[in-house]
């Protein structure tokens, strides 16, 4: 980022707002064309802010109509007016009420921000800045006011009219219109406000709370669709139970709604009471869904109902706060989902997350710190690093000052701070409080960008029975941070003796248990009375964020991959492992040289189909190799990913043919199954079926293909059938042809499930994939105004597709680049989105690095950049 950046905000020159806005009465008459919205304000002097400050409020493409001070209207001359702003000079000095009328267009909102249409309803987003298209207001987060929205529809196109807080009273309005009238009892921020109309069918379901309250529950999705919306339904009145029993935290209106629409720019929206759903992140059934989607909507179900306490009940200062609500929610999801499910493998999925995508991101020139100093575009900092480093910090919190502590500081939070809107450092300042710990250095997590890489060393003193463990950390440069300071890095370290057990750990003048805060350049830990060389198991459940490179050798590993009683471990083991060859297969690659092979990785893997293998959903981990990001991210620069992408194939099929007896004998105990359950034991089941059936028709293997055929043509479920697709989309033409096509016929009045089908051609490594890729774009199923189809096929291509997004001759960075230079006008904030594959365009080899930045500087030159798509390549290239 440019410092001289006019356009930047920074949070050093934060300052309180200079009026507060106690309540809101919003009055939005729905038009298709020409919504009327009158805002009744009270506002007053805030005693925080400067004295006799002028009233500037926000806005964005708005249109005023009227203005008035306590029912007088605004002359011309008292008011300054563009469609970004409305400043009073001379307000009152007292508390007044202030009126606003303002007129917008739903339907040409393609933005997908403020009030817009998705197929026949009105819809909402607001954060981060999208009130000001509704309205002229304070929209900042530290503005909290109680909302009372009267919304009014014709009756036979809106029957349902839903804002946030409770019904207070709904009839007819004349003319063929009705009305409703929703009370919010909890002073919010405008980005929660949010109104739907529409005519949506209603499920739903009670939840009576731990202090005896009854909730309704409901969910909302299009008519014919109701059967898919059980399931989501159930996870809402699980996470509410979760959230009592863990973390203490009730409901608190009368209703919880969840509506699902078809046009939405990311996952969903907390807003109060009223939370907004892709609706692929809401719509479920055993024909239309996999396990991975079942899995993801109970997730993102959890979270936005988790912000309801951490981010509406206490929400943010101001936008750089914005991991005090997204990371700690994240870190809360997450425990409910390891609660639920598999925590190992729950622990597992997130930290292969986190490396793919935010390592990746703070490795390149878009890293950035977990809470940034500056931005020019708020909506490109929800982010990676935001919302999975962020809870990497919360995480990592917990681990150095104990459960315990972190309960009664979670407690304190929630206590001091309940209707506030707060800093990262209130936040911290409880646990700091409660533990009786100094978290100055801790700090460091949220100012510094980079992955600290910790090297480690070991040495056993036979004599002396100590062994000694070194570990030096450093933080690398990052934009703008040229140098860091050591961080507080957690290491939790088991040393396992040769009977896989762990050893007792002494140090002498330490106090005993397994957590080594490191919190210099260089430590050194020495562990006495180690009677034997032990195998040092580190970072254990993986307990930083950091990258790790140690001396142990591939025996330690193999010995840890079998034995270590830590499972985080046990499977990184054997992907560390794997890494190892994958990496010198690649340097064989580029001498000329024969592939290393490793056969003892074989044993590893078929470890996880032995019949004695009773967790399926972790034996899956074990047996999927490293990813081609993982291998890119280890090697780090002059990257090929042709060349990864040939050495993980030779791999795959080296272990293919070593296992080939046990695979098969896997895939056959695994097959039948009987009735389809979304469960996790049972996903679990069908993610090793998969696994086997992945390497058995690994290289196209005719036995391996024909199995996925079976599979194929006999599914009873989403999961089998998408899976099965996945693996012939990846063999010979006239299978992937003839799957392909008959997976459209099947599916093509559902565009969810057509969304399966443009992912999964646009994530084939082929050549022809591109074309493909350009040739679907151009059918009447994809439609660039969705942004759920521009991500399965544009998004998929460029952040799915390593080889064929990084084609040696450029064109696919061109594509990529392209289709964001399309969208920039009509919905800048996706075609930001599109652009964050070039995150990692630095790294390269020097003829695709040329050729991503030729694509990024086209960008850069073309006029009328938004400020979401000029942010992100100025910073690319910058
Ligand atoms: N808070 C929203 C994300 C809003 C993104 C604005 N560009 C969803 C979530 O994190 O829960
Ligand atoms: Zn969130």
């Amino acid at each position: 980022m440019r410092a001289e950046d006019p356009q930047l905000v920074r949070l050093a020159d934060y300052r309180p707002s200079d009026f507060l806005i106690d309540t809101v009465d919003l009055d939005v008459n729905l038009d298709p064309h020409a919504t009327r919205v009158t805002a009744r304000l009270k506002v007053r002097p805030n005693p925080e802010g400067r004295e006799n400050a002028a009233l500037a409020l926000d806005g964005d493409e708005l249109k005023l109509v009227s203005v008035a001070i306590d029912g007088a209207e605004l002359e011309a001359d008292a008011i300054e007016v563009s469609p970004e702003r409305l400043s009073i000079a001379n307000p009152p000095r007292g508390p007044f009420e202030l009126t606003i009328v303002t007129k917008i267009d739903p339907t040409a909102n393609t933005r997908l921000m403020g009030l817009y249409r998705s197929n026949a309803s009105y819809t909402t987003q607001c954060e981060a800045e999208g009130f000001r298209r509704i309205t002229y207001f304070l929209d900042r987060p530290d503005v909290l006011a109680v909302y009372t929205t009267r919304i009014e529809g014709p009756t036979d196109e809106t029957p349902l009219l839903l804002s946030n807080g409770n019904l207070m009273e709904t009839g007819p309005a004349g003319r063929g219109r009705s009305y409703a009238v929703w009370h919010d009892p909890h002073p919010k921020p405008s980005y929660l406000f949010a109104l739907v109309a529409g005519d949506l069918a209603k499920v739903s379901d009670t939840f009576v709370t731990l202090s005896g309250r009854t909730v309704a529950v409901e969910v909302f999705v299009e008519h014919g669709k109701e059967d898919r919306a059980p399931y989501a339904l159930d996870a809402i009145k699980r996470s509410m139970r979760w959230d009592e029993e863990v973390f203490g935290r009730e409901y608190d209106l009368d209703v919880f709604m969840v509506v699902a629409v078809s046009h939405f720019n990311m996952g969903a929206m907390e807003n109060k009471g009223l939370n907004v759903f892709n609706d692929k992140y809401v719509l479920a059934s055993p024909e239309t869904a996999t396990d991975g989607d079942y899995a993801n909507i109970e997730a993102i179900i959890a979270h936005e109902y988790f912000h309801n306490w951490t981010g509406n009940r206490i929400t943010c200062r101001d936008w750089f706060q914005l991991c005090l609500k997204e990371g700690l929610t994240v870190f809360r999801d997450q425990e409910f989902t390891s609660d639920t499910r598999s925590r190992p493998v729950k622990r597992i999925q997130d930290v292969r997350a986190l490396r793919a995508a935010q390592f990746a991101e703070d490795s390149g020139p878009l890293a950035h710190p977990v809470r940034p100093q500056a931005y020019a575009e708020i909506n490109n900092f929800y982010t990676p690093t935001v919302y999975e480093k962020g809870a990497e910090v919360i995480r990592m919190l917990k681990v150095l000052i104990g459960p315990e502590a972190f309960k009664a500081g979670m407690d304190l939070y929630f206590d001091r701070h309940d209707g506030q809107a707060c800093t990262i450092e209130q936040f911290i300042a409880c646990f700091a409080e409660v533990s009786g710990r100094d978290l100055g250095q801790f700090m460091l997590w949220y100012h510094q960008a980079g992955t600290p890489e910790v090297t480690i060393r070991t040495a056993y003193d036979a004599a002396a029975k100590t062994f000694t463990v070194t570990a030096a950390q450093r933080v690398p440069a990052t934009p703008g941070q040229p140098t860091k300071q050591p961080a507080v890095v957690p290491m939790v370290t088991g040393l396992v003796g040769p009977d896989g057990a762990d050893m007792p750990l002494v140090i002498a003048g330490a106090p005993a248990g397994p957590v080594f805060a490191l919190t210099e350049a260089e430590t050194t830990l020495v562990f006495e009375q180690v009677p034997v060389r032990p195998a040092a198991s580190l970072f254990r459940n993986f307990s930083a964020p950091v990258k790790l490179s140690t001396d142990l050798t591939d025996d330690d590993l193999l010995f840890l991959a079998k034995s270590d009683s830590d499972p985080f471990n046990r499977w990184q083991a054997g992907q560390t492992v794997a890494l190892r060859n994958l990496v010198a297969r690649v340097d064989a690659q580029r001498a000329g040289a024969p592939a290393p092979e490793e056969p003892r990785l074989a044993e590893a893997v078929a470890r996880a189909f032995d019949p004695s293998e009773t967790d399926h959903a972790f034996a899956a981990q074990v047996a999927a190799l490293p990813s081609e990001g993982d291998v890119a991210r280890e090697i780090g620069e002059d990257v090929d990913p042709d060349a990864i992408h040939a050495a993980r194939a030779a791999l795959k099929l080296d272990l293919a043919r070593r296992l080939a007896g046990p695979l098969a004998a896997a895939f056959e105990r695994l097959v039948d199954e009987g009735p389809y359950s979304p469960d996790a034991a049972s996903a679990s089941r069908r993610a090793l079926k998969i696994s086997a059936l992945d390497y058995l028709a690994a290289g196209g293997a005719p036995d391996g293909v024909a199995r996925a055929k079976a599979l194929y043509d006999g599914a009873t479920n989403m999961t089998d059938r998408i899976m099965a697709l996945q693996v012939l989309s990846l063999s010979a033409s006239d299978a992937r042809d003839a799957a392909l096509a008959d997976f459209h016929d099947r599916y093509k009045s559902d565009p969810l499930l057509i969304d399966k089908w443009f992912l999964i051609q646009a994530s084939a490594p082929l050549p022809d994939t591109l074309d493909r890729v350009r040739a679907l774009m151009t059918t009447p199923a994809f439609d660039i105004r969705n942004p759920n189809r521009v991500r399965s096929l544009v998004g998929a291509f460029g952040s799915g597709n390593p080889t064929q997004f990084n084609r040696a001759d450029g064109l696919g960075y061109a594509f990529v680049a392209e289709v964001a230079r399309e969208l920039n006008g009509t919905n800048p904030q996706v075609a930001a989105r599109l652009l964050g594959a070039f995150k990692t365009w630095r790294a390269l080899e020097p003829v695709r690095r040329g050729k991503a930045e030729a694509a990024l500087r086209a960008v850069a030159a073309a006029p009328g950049l938004s400020p979401d798509v000029g942010d992100i390549v100025r910073r690319a290239l910058g």
